[in-house]
């Protein structure tokens, strides 16, 4: 039983499913109330089976006419499917569907023998999107629907992996000394360059929606709370449409004072290698359960493999290299596309590190040591990306930390100092040099979960096409 169950005990019941069926045989002839939904409702004449779900497993209800009011018993039976109801009765075992001679016994299940009950909500029939049914819907009713979708098992557990996922980011970052922080979403001036920006009224004063904590966890950073995490949405007006696209994202994103790009670098390569090996070793059951659909779908299962550290280091010169020998067509100083990825990927498949990319390619926040040129002259940066295949996962690095500097850099890509003195002020007054990176929490979801679309692990995926539900 997991702990979560502990807390059935409220109006509507005494029990969940979940705690009847991991204590099994002491449970037996207990008198329990469960609620759930009716996932399917059978029998004639006197008796009905209905099997009977809550957030923690199901279990089969079984009602005989006489043992209840009329009325009461005609309702349940006559129920919907996902209808909600409550009952009450005494947990017996099952009786053991028969098995071949010699063939070992199967577990044994149990079932509730149902002396009161009430159904509590009808559900409308036909059902947009079959719950229990393989029937495959399209991506787009499921999302329009996706307070059903998210009763299906595998998608179910897919949510509940996603929180596991952040819970144990945060608990590896707090470990490692850092606090959480929640920066404004509502915001005077781009952080990630100004094409991005979703424009909005904050009374009269024109404004926009956040592309990134970028300058406020800098600027905690710089007031001295030195090591701060933020989860929190992040929007942007990109016109995409990807698989790993969205409008609004949830970013994951660190800044840390005293460091450089290698040092958080090290974080996050930390931070990974302690989810994938927290999921390995607690999460199982809920990879089982969507490696059951995928299989119903032919699809190869999830493999939980916990990637070694310290991640590969390709730098943006090698980088261009590997693709050039690859026979791809890229000049320094192009941006890495995911058909570069695939031939980066095919030498170094699973997470790896691109560091050191030209400066003309990264914001103006990030830092450049003047002497760090590639072999033909750029200016390289200390700004890093994590990418996972063809998918870009991360990007960070260490940050310009000197206030002329910084200024000058706002001017080289065509930025007005003065529109963002409320974070170049922050520099004026001694600045500790400091690194961080921005995380996709979706797209880390898609390669730990198997999942092709960031839509599948986003509950109410915000895209070009969809501001509902
Ligand atoms: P960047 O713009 O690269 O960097 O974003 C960081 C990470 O966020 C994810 N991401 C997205 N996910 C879904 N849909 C989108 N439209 C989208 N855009 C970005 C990606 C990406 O790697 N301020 C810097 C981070 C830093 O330097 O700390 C930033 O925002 O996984």
């Amino acid at each position: 039983m997991r702990d979560s169950d502990n807390w059935a005990s409220t109006f509507y019941r005494s029990h969940t499913i979940g705690q009847i069926i991991s204590n099994g045989e002491d449970m037996i002839g207990q008198e329990v109330t469960i609620a759930g939904y009716a996932e399917s409702v059978r029998g004639r004449g006197g008796i009905c089976f209905v099997m009977l779900r809550d957030g923690t497993g199901k279990i089969q209800a079984f009602l005989k006419r006489e043992n209840l009011e009329d009325s009461t018993f005609e309702a349940i039976q006559s129920a919907s499917r996902e209808s909600t109801m409550v009952v009450t009765g005494k947990v017996a075992k099952k009786r053991p569907p028969k098995t071949p001679e010699g063939s070992p016994s199967p577990p044994p299940e149990y079932e509730v023998t149902v002396a009161s009950g009430e159904l509590l909500t009808t559900a409308h029939a036909p059902l947009p999107v079959g719950v229990i049914d393989d029937v495959n819907v399209g991506l787009d009713t499921r999302l329009d629907n996706r307070h059903l979708d998210l009763r299906r098992r595998h998608v179910n557990a897919m949510f509940i992996l996603r929180s596991k996922v952040l819970q144990y980011g945060r608990e590896h970052l707090i470990q490692e000394g850092f606090n959480e922080i929640n920066s404004p979403k509502i915001i005077a001036s781009a952080s990630e360059g100004g094409t991005n920006l979703f424009p909005m009224m904050y009374f009269d004063t024109p404004a926009y929606l956040s592309q990134s904590p970028q300058l406020y966890k800098q600027l905690a950073v710089l007031g001295g709370l030195e090591r701060v995490f933020e989860i929190g949405p992040a929007f942007r007006a990109e016109k995409h449409d990807t698989y790993r696209h969205l409008n609004e994202f949830v970013s994951f994103d660190i800044e840390a004072a005293w460091c450089d790009d290698e040092d958080v670098m090290g974080v996050l390569e930390r931070m990974i290698h302690t989810i994938w090996k927290s999921v390995a070793e607690q999460d199982s059951h809920l990879i089982e359960i969507i490696n059951e659909y995928r299989d119903s779908q032919d699809l190869d299962p999830v493999v939980v493999e916990v990637p070694k550290i310290p991640f590969p280091r390709i730098s943006y010169d090698e980088a261009v290299k590997i693709v050039r020998e690859g026979g791809g067509a890229i000049e320094w100083g192009d941006d890495i596309e995911s058909h570069h990825c695939d031939l980066i990927a095919e030498k170094h498949p699973g997470f790896h590190f691109i560091p050191r990319w030209p400066m003309s390619m990264k914001p103006f926040y990030i830092h450049h040591k003047e002497q760090e040129k590639s072999a033909d002259g750029g200016q390289l940066s200390r700004g890093f990306d994590l990418n996972y295949g063809r998918d870009e996962m991360t990007s960070g690095g260490q940050r310009e930390h000197r206030f002329e500097v910084l200024e000058n850099n706002l001017r080289s890509m065509g930025l007005d100092p003065n529109d963002f003195t409320f974070y170049t002020d922050g520099f004026r007054y001694g600045a500790p040099p400091h690194a961080g990176w921005g995380l996709g929490v979706a797209r880390l979801l898609m390669v730990l979960t198997g999942a092709g679309n960031v839509r599948e692990v986003v509950l109410f995926p915000r895209d070009r096409s969809r501001v509902t539900p």
